[in-house]
């Protein structure tokens, strides 16, 4: 397994609603996701800059890029799209970050 972090960034002003989408978050989409094997998925959001701090353990790479893909998936970043930055395309935009220390 490998561990994946990068940072994602939330509109001024919308914690709330983000919050609770995912409070709310839609049971065909928690599906999808654990199908595709993230473990230990966890945001944290940064009140200073409102970034969005993502991690999660992976054990497929394949089935992680497929998720892009699949119509709930897009469903949910274009219902996020008002909350968060995002790409042309619809998903948000993510960057990769860099893991300096791990203390298992
Ligand atoms: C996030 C963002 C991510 C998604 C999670 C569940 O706010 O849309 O891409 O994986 O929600």
């Amino acid at each position: 397994m490998k561990k994946i972090a990068f940072k994602m960034q939330l509109k001024p002003g919308h914690l709330q609603v983000y919050r609770q989408r995912h409070d709310e978050i839609w049971p065909e989409l928690v599906q999808t996701l654990k199908a595709a094997g993230p473990r230990d998925y966890s945001i944290q959001h940064d009140a200073e800059t409102d970034a969005l701090f993502t991690t999660m353990w992976c054990t497929d790479d394949q089935a992680m890029e497929a998720l892009h893909t699949r119509p709930v998936m897009r469903r949910w970043w274009e219902s996020m799209a008002s909350l968060l930055e995002t790409n042309a395309d619809g998903s948000p935009v993510s960057i990769a970050l860099d893991t300096v220390f791990h203390l298992d």
